[in-house]
């Protein structure tokens, strides 16, 4: 069985929320039209505490966009943004939730970040996304959302890695693009892991 994923589609990641992906609202009208398809339809949803370590109102002296490292791990420095219980954590109000069958929220532990929507980045916890996948029978899965840099191609790469054939859907996704050529790096890397780029 395929199911859709909708990666991160929250006021946040849109023209006026706090992180911003260029064009990021034209995603949204391209998941509605493609979400009635899917026998499955599962919402990603970063899912942040106040306060969160990937925010750069927690590093004295850090800026938005530079890299620390915490906990051993490369980390990108981000605006406050999903804050749990806050409007721009909220799903866009034009997507058609009554679509949704399921929601997987991460970057739910203060400590560390959760690019993709099966592990966080150091790979220590699951989110469930996986199990719940499974127990669906689920064994393909096609990729739509928000941003194509950073939660899209690591969901991606995550869903090929643990077996999943694996589609994104390039119509569907927009980037950060913090450096010039992020997304299309992003874009190669899928390709070179044997994501479809449809
Ligand atoms: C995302 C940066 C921080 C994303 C989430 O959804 O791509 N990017 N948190
Ligand atoms: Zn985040």
């Amino acid at each position: 069985m395929i199911a859709l994923l909708l990666i991160d589609l929250q006021n946040d990641f849109l023209p006026g929320g706090a992180l911003a992906v260029g064009e990021g609202d034209q995603v949204i009208p391209v998941a509605n039209r493609l979400l009635p398809a899917y026998p499955l339809v599962v919402a990603t949803q970063d899912w942040h505490p106040a306060g969160h370590r990937s925010f750069a109102s927690q590093h004295a002296g850090k800026s938005i966009g530079d890299v620390i490292e915490l906990d051993g791990l490369p980390q990108v420095l981000w605006p406050d943004h999903c804050i749990q219980g806050t409007w721009g954590a909220q799903f866009a109000p034009g997507l058609d939730m009554g679509g949704v069958d399921h929601i997987v929220q991460k970057g739910t532990d203060p400590q560390i970040d959760s690019y993709s929507g099966f592990f966080d980045n150091a790979r220590r916890k699951r989110t469930g996304l996986e199990d719940y996948l499974q127990r669906e029978g689920v064994d393909e899965v096609h990729i739509v959302g928000l941003a194509t840099d950073y939660c899209v191609k690591f969901t991606a790469l995550d869903a090929v890695g643990l077996g999943f054939k694996t589609k994104v859907i390039l119509e569907g996704v927009r980037g950060v693009e913090l450096h010039e050529g992020d997304c299309e790096a992003a874009i190669a890397d899928m390709a070179k892991a044997g994501i479809e780029i449809l």
